[in-house]
């Protein structure tokens, strides 16, 4: 009997914990993501069908967006639904090529802005299962394979535009103006967000996309409901309404000039398109997927490369060859990506650029120094220095040298005569405790100061003003007015003659960058004064942003006599009128030989 009442009251005493909600921290519930830094998008849907072509015509843009771009009417483009036979589709291949890429989380399209669900669904029946001769739920098999593989499985689900729902936004060409996106929210999204967040497992993450004209309170209620469904699912960023999301986006394949801080992933494609367009083949080398792979990485964010698989069901050969070939540099290098923050430099380098982990520095080096590397500026010490892709971690020489009249730190490190990688060679560094990086701006060892747009003082007047430079191609955003002036303070030990290089950067979508120039400058320095038109002396590939090319305007030449401690200050006098503005990047004082 006592014993009895033991076990009783030990029961009572259980209750409250069965009802208490776990809560889960923020750190929590972004551990996995910021571990992963790198995942798998895909877009697929059924205008993988015309992919990218409608009777007969070849229709311009990305793929997924054809029902619009060729104004399909809603009753043809449901019809694709019967044509939907993905008969060799198989889940195990799919989560095997974002497996062998190094990939960890894989985002599909469970609705994108056509209407159409990839899996079964109550809600409507415009879905795979009930709409399609293939009736089967590709959603399913994929959250199960991912679960089997240890892959996170996450959903992109298009929250506004909906070119099926006559209460969805954006299908203007086949619906009447007037619509009730509540009713829409509360008939079809909610719905919908809650079969995908009840039926399938754990869901790593909801994708949302182009939020329109959602409000504050109806993207808050979207974000409650996936909290209350899923507590440790992630918000991605695009939610919006001024919702606060777990994580930022950037704008589709852009990768900032900068570190950005916070979490934030770049979504981005492999060719032009994120829907399967047949005759899109232009596709980007893994080579610089890769280095884009470990730049992102240093400047903090999580790559998401994007495959658009054909009607058939198969990821195109071409896609499955590149993220290959990317997974053989991942199996050697992972550890300078998985886990990695960003680096302690607040600028790219134009040799590459750096990870860290406690304790270790990783220089990725895409542009090989035989004649040795020069780190500017790092104070911490360093232990040991050796190749990633040497098992052996055999030391490599390294010298420290601190010039005490200049308060500076170099670190030349002398690498082997030849790369390890032709992609992108990964150096270790380990150091001692936190790494310490000297504040003021160094002249680089090739004898270069680089000057960042985001590492300037600006000022407008006597207040300080804060310049975006986020933006695609990493260029101002909006800098509309003349009163707006950037200032740097720089170290020189190499003195000399040099070329003042004034770099914009193109901006705009993709498929159709835009620049402008004839804007009128100045640029003070050293009791020298420069007056120059922004206009492209030179256009520049930029390996980093892909679609969106530097622009270098040659703006004359500077002398300083004597190392020392300068100051060089950037103001426009006349701004040529125009939406885009001044795209101010950087400047380059580039030694004369
Ligand atoms: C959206 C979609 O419209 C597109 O079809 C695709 O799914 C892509 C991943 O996301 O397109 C966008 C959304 C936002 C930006 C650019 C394209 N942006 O912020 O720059």
């Amino acid at each position: 009997m006592k014993k009895q009442l033991f076990v009783f009251f030990i029961f009572i005493g259980l209750i409250p914990s069965l009802f208490a909600q776990k809560s889960i921290t923020q750190d929590e519930r972004m551990q996995w993501w910021r571990e992963a830094r790198f995942g798998m998008f895909i877009h697929w849907g059924l205008y993988s069908i015309p992919g990218g072509e409608w009777k007969g015509k070849k229709i311009s843009g990305i793929g997924e967006w054809i029902m619009k771009r060729a104004q399909i009417p809603v009753n043809e483009y449901r019809a694709l639904a019967n044509q939907f036979n993905p008969i060799k589709f198989n889940a195990k291949d799919f989560v095997m090529v974002a497996k062998n890429a190094g990939m960890k989380y894989l985002t599909i399209t469970a609705k994108h802005h056509d209407g159409f669900a990839m899996f079964k669904s109550n809600v409507s029946k415009y879905n795979i299962v009930d709409a399609t001769p293939y009736g089967k739920d590709v959603i399913k098999a994929l959250a199960e394979e991912c679960q089997k593989q240890g892959i996170k499985i996450c959903f992109y689900y298009s929250q506004s535009r909906d070119w099926n729902e006559p209460n969805g936004l954006d299908n203007e060409w086949d619906f009447p103006k007037e619509r009730d996106f509540q009713k829409y929210l509360d008939e079809k999204v909610k719905p919908q967000l809650t079969e995908l967040l009840t039926n399938y497992g754990p869901i790593g993450l909801i994708w949302f996309d182009t939020p329109m004209t959602i409000s504050k309170e109806q993207a808050q209620s979207l974000k409650e409901l996936v909290r209350k469904l899923q507590p440790e699912c992630i918000i991605s960023g695009r939610i919006g309404g001024g919702i606060e999301p777990d994580y930022a986006s950037t704008g589709d394949n852009a990768v900032p000039a900068t570190i950005i801080p916070g979490d934030w992933e770049t979504p981005a494609t492999l060719n032009d398109t994120w829907g399967f367009k047949k005759n899109d083949t232009k596709w980007k080398s893994a080579e610089d997927l890769t280095r884009l792979l470990f730049d992102i990485a240093s400047k903090g964010g999580n790559y998401l490369l994007n495959v658009g698989p054909t009607p058939d069901g198969l990821i195109p050969d071409a896609s499955v060859k590149i993220l290959a070939q990317v997974g053989e540099w991942m199996k050697i290098n992972n550890e300078c990506i998985y886990g990695t923050m960003s680096s302690p430099f607040p600028v790219e380098f134009e040799w590459g650029n750096i990870t860290q982990k406690p304790g270790k520095l990783y220089l990725g080096i895409f542009d090989w120094k035989k004649n040795g590397l020069e780190i500017e500026g790092l104070k911490s010490k360093v232990k040991k220095v050796y190749l990633l892709a040497d098992q052996s971690k055999k030391s490599i020489a390294f010298e420290e040298i601190y010039d005490k009249a200049f308060d500076h730190h170099r670190l030349k490190i002398k690498l082997p005569l030849l790369a390890p990688d032709k992609v992108l060679s990964v150096v270790v560094m380990e150091i001692d405790g936190k790494p310490q990086v000297e504040e003021s701006i160094c002249q680089q060892a090739n004898g270069t100061v680089y000057l960042p747009g985001v590492m300037a003082e600006s000022m407008k007047g006597d207040k300080l003003v804060k310049l975006n430079f986020s933006s695609r191609g990493g260029g101002a955003d909006n800098w509309m007015d003349v009163g707006t002036k950037l200032t740097w303070k720089f170290k020189v030990d190499k003195p000399g003659i040099f070329k003042v290089n004034i770099v914009t950067s193109e901006k705009g979508s993709a498929e159709s960058p835009t620049w402008q120039g004839d804007h009128l400058v100045k640029v003070i320095v050293n009791g020298q004064e420069l007056q120059c038109k922004i206009v492209a002396d030179r256009k520049e590939f930029n390996n980093r942003s892909h679609y969106w090319r530097k622009i270098f305007t040659n703006g004359g030449r500077i002398t300083f006599d004597k190392p020392g401690t300068y100051q060089l200050t950037l103001l426009p006098i006349e701004l040529t009128e125009g939406k885009l503005g001044f795209t101010f990047r950087e400047i380059y004082l580039t030694p004369v030989k």
